[in-house]
């Protein structure tokens, strides 16, 4: 994964975009989604936390770092049956993929054999499957793609500037370095990142600058709205004026016209016209289906299949044409 020398994305142009008027970001949002997801739909995937607790890593926003007190208890890497259970539950609500994340700074080869059965046991339920696992060599990314792994989910969660005000413990060019392994074994690359950390808009177009000058062109971005939590350095951030982070969704769907945008973490505390404007905007994924993200809460499944009801909007691979 590199920067694509022919992008022509820039802070600056980007910077353009974040500054227009909110009806005109958004009527141009909506123009380029329409022009490549002509039919509306929900893609729908359910996240589940496989390994919890005790990274040892700082990132300030996570609470499921060791050296931050967050009541989050470690345990040890969940059991294939564990596992299967949950992906069939989730094929049941609806989900089409299953994102399996764990709390480690890197695989360590003695873990890769379990998680490839984990894997092909979710694979055989007919799912696609993602895994985040932290930094991986080039000989783990390519064990995961002979296993069949679709995607790999390694964000680079904020501007270049920015990124060390967040972590010290790896390198923004550590994150870029692991996203390149997992492309060039032919897994394709889920990345995205957080907002309302204390960024800036510069650095919020910084990040989708970087995200949209990737190659191959990503397909699967996350954006995460930061779910605060005690004891983490982050834990007391005020929150941002909401439709700040509609305009950043809005700004991802224009510079990435193809990619499913998620809608991830701190959806709970999003009403259900924040999240109309988040889809008006570009957002067409979410992390549904457990009422519980790694650590932080979600909306139920009935919660979210209601909303999506009420605006009109079939889940990817349902039968109902919008
Ligand atoms: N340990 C692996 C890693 O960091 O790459 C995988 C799991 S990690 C928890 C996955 C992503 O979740 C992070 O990169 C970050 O973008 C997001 N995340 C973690 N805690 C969050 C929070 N409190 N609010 C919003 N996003 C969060
Ligand atoms: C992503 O971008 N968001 C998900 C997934 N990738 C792994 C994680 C969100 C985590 C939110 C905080 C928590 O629940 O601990
Ligand atoms: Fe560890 Fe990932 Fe949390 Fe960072 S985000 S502390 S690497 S689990």
């Amino acid at each position: 994964m590199t920067s694509n020398p022919l992008s022509t994305w820039t802070v600056d142009a980007a910077m353009v975009l974040f500054n227009q008027p909110f009806p005109n970001l958004l009527y141009q949002a909506q123009t380029v989604h329409r022009q490549h997801f002509p039919k509306a739909s929900m893609q729908l995937s359910t996240l589940l936390n496989i390994k919890l607790g005790g990274c040892p890593e700082d990132c300030h926003y996570c609470p499921q770092a060791a050296r931050y007190h967050t009541g989050v208890k470690a345990k040890k890497l969940m059991s294939v049956e564990m596992v299967r259970q949950q992906a069939e539950i989730a094929k049941k609500a609806g989900a089409t993929r299953f994102c399996m994340g764990a709390a480690w700074r890197e695989l360590k080869d003695r873990d890769v054999p379990a998680i490839v059965d984990l894997v092909k046991e979710v694979k055989s339920l007919g799912l696609e499957s993602c895994m985040t696992l932290g930094m991986l060599t080039e000989a783990q990314a390519a064990a995961l793609s002979e296993a069949g792994l679709d995607y790999y989910n390694h964000n680079i969660d904020t501007s270049p500037e920015f990124y060390d005000k967040i972590i010290s413990t790896r390198t923004f060019s550590d994150r870029l370095k692991t996203l390149e392994r997992v492309s060039n074994s032919g897994i394709k690359v889920c990345c995205g990142g957080i907002v309302g950390m204390g960024e800036s808009v510069e650095d919020r177009a910084g990040m989708l600058v970087v995200l949209a000058n990737m190659q191959p062109t990503i397909q699967s971005v996350p954006i995460n709205h930061l779910a605060p939590v005690e004891g983490t350095p982050l834990g007391d951030t005020p929150p941002i004026d909401p439709l700040d982070f509609v305009r950043t969704v809005a700004v991802a769907r224009i510079m990435m016209p193809t990619a499913r945008v998620r809608l991830s973490a701190g959806r709970v505390n999003m009403s259900d016209e924040l999240q109309a404007l988040c889809f008006l905007a570009g957002a067409n994924s979410l992390h549904y289906g457990r009422e519980e993200l790694l650590t932080t809460s979600n909306p139920s499944s009935q919660k979210d299949q209601a909303l999506l009801k009420r605006l009109g909007i079939p889940a990817e691979g349902s039968k109902q044409i919008a």
